[in-house]
């Protein structure tokens, strides 16, 4: 891959140009590629990481992969004929979005390895400052693509940082770890501990399962494509796009559950029940594994394997709650101490509360963090947040999904943002800035909506909530409904400030 390299002078340098791009994920890379194609700006794609991916580069652990159909995981103007099976695996799709990035051209836009450290609005000037590890840069207009998964949440368990074994979080897998034989402990049963623990189970000598509140679980019906599907896909017209529109039509119908009749989820909530049934025969176990909640309140997990690896003889599920870890031992409240030689840390990621927003002020000097503070994380159309003018925030605000691709809505953030950016030059706009009026009334209404959803009324506590109780990370509509909201600019909607002449 081309990497920008630092020069030693690098980081007394600015740079100027229109549009800074944050990250190198599905959304970072899906808005250089429509910026490429658009042409009229400059860009630059600022990516910590080595290489692009995102979340897909970052999560190597075992068995990680998507729990998303194949199908509908790519952008719609790059399809892969070329999955190898119904729900990918990690490698395969951090090499499909390394691929996109190779035949879209934008590689040379991109500096590797740069962190950005803060992102300043600066009034005066009607351009962001951006503080980074490979120096500064200004820019007219920064898109936010650091996705909401990417900053790794550490439990704060007494004891922990100073446990004395190996001791890594799931996003951060140490592939220098050799697990054979060891005694090994994970904390969480989320998504992705609920892979990797199938994954490792052989290989561990024991395996101490901590779990804080047992996951709702479906059959995973995942296979390999047959050689017939892959070559229909490659070759014969249409057949790839039918699979995808069938796939993503099953998929849109699972919201109506979810977020309109919650009632209709109680038949998936039996189909559950009867995995655990006929996965596990210990009875105190199932009662262990089956979840106090309505399915769906949390992310629906899709596991044929997850049950049957508790059951293993060298596998425990602890349902006491951590008391402390020691030198090489977790101490369970009810005073149970068990010795670990590794410990894995699957307690998910700062998505309301991500250190990244202490680092973004906007125009009244005040930081995302602070703002979010007050109102919890809102935006407007998820995609802009009032008083960060010239931003866009990709996968911003309500644009999460639990049951279908996150990147049908990143496609219809980036319809907006490519159609913001025609306005912008067509009526010489200097800076745009979402009216407070008309994001609160767009937050009323979406708050409205999902007060009847099984995410609010399905008696848990998840990271979908923020501290004030709000949802503030799902979209609860339909996505095709999300993509026509978004379809056009409003220029309306905003606090817009002219070109003078003599700048423009
Ligand atoms: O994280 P999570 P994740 N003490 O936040 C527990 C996507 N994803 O990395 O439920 C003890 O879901 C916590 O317990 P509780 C997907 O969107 C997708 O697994 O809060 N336990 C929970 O069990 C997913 O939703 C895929 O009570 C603690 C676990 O840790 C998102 O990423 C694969 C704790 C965290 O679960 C995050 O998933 C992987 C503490 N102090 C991820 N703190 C696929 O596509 C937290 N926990 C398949």
């Amino acid at each position: 891959l081309p990497m920008t390299t630092t020069s030693p002078n690098a980081a007394s340098r600015t740079r100027h140009v229109d549009i800074a791009i944050i990250g190198s994920g599905f959304s970072g890379l899906g808005a250089a590629i429509k910026l490429k194609k658009l042409g009229s700006y400059s860009f630059v794609v600022l990516e910590r990481g080595a290489d692009v991916g995102g979340t897909w580069r970052d999560n190597t652990y075992p068995g990680a992969a998507c729990d998303v159909p194949s199908q509908l995981y790519s952008f719609s103007f790059a399809r892969n004929p070329e999955w190898s099976r119904s729900f990918s695996q990690q490698p395969e799709i951090q090499k499909y979005i390394r691929s996109v990035a190779e035949k879209s051209d934008v590689l040379d836009h991109h500096v590797f390895g740069c962190d950005v450290n803060s992102a300043q609005w600066d009034t005066a000037a009607q351009q962001w400052h951006l503080d980074t590890t490979h120096g500064r840069f200004t820019a007219r207009f920064v898109v936010s693509g650091v996705g909401a998964l990417c900053e790794p949440a550490l439990p704060n368990i007494a004891g922990i940082n100073d446990f004395e074994g190996e001791l890594f979080h799931s996003a951060r897998w140490d592939h220098t770890a050799d697990l054979t034989g060891k005694r090994v402990a994970i904390i969480g049963t989320g998504a992705s501990a609920i892979q990797i623990v199938p994954a490792i189970a052989d290989k561990a000598g024991t395996l101490d399962v901590y779990q804080r509140t047992a996951p709702w679980i479906l059959p995973r019906l995942d296979r390999p494509y047959t050689r017939f599907e892959r070559f229909a896909f490659k070759h014969i017209p249409g057949v790839q796009r039918l699979a995808r529109t069938a796939i993503y039509a099953s998929r849109e119908t699972q919201v109506i559950g979810l977020a309109k009749a919650p009632k209709l989820m109680l038949g998936l909530q039996a189909l559950a029940k009867g995995m655990i049934r006929a996965q596990i025969r210990n009875p105190e176990l199932r009662k262990k594994v089956t979840p106090d909640f309505r399915i769906g309140c949390k992310r629906m997990l899709i596991s044929n394997a997850y049950y049957p690896a508790l059951d293993r003889a060298n596998v425990d599920l602890i349902t006491d709650g951590i008391a402390e870890v020691r030198g090489k031992s977790i101490v369970t409240a009810d005073g149970t101490e068990r010795e670990i030689d590794a410990l894995i840390v699957a307690t998910g990621f700062h998505v309301t509360d991500s250190p990244m927003f202490a680092g973004i002020t906007g125009k009244d000097g005040r930081t995302l963090a602070e703002v979010f503070n007050d109102t919890g994380m809102q935006g407007y159309k998820g995609t802009t947040v009032a008083g960060f003018p010239n931003m866009f925030f990709l996968v911003g605000p309500n644009t999460g999904l639990g049951h279908t691709s996150i990147v049908l809505m990143i496609e219809s953030q980036l319809n907006y943002v490519i159609d913001a950016l025609k306005k912008i030059k067509s009526n010489n706009i200097a800076t745009f800035d979402v009216l407070p009026e008309v994001q609160n009334e767009y937050n009323a209404i979406l708050q409205k909506q999902l007060s009847d959803t099984v995410w609010m009324t399905g008696g848990c506590a998840s990271w979908y909530l923020d501290k004030h109780g709000n949802n503030t990370t799902l979209w609860p509509g339909f996505t095709f409904t999300f993509r026509r909201m978004l379809k056009q600019f409003d220029t309306q909607a905003y606090a817009i400030t002219v070109m003078s002449d003599h700048t423009d």
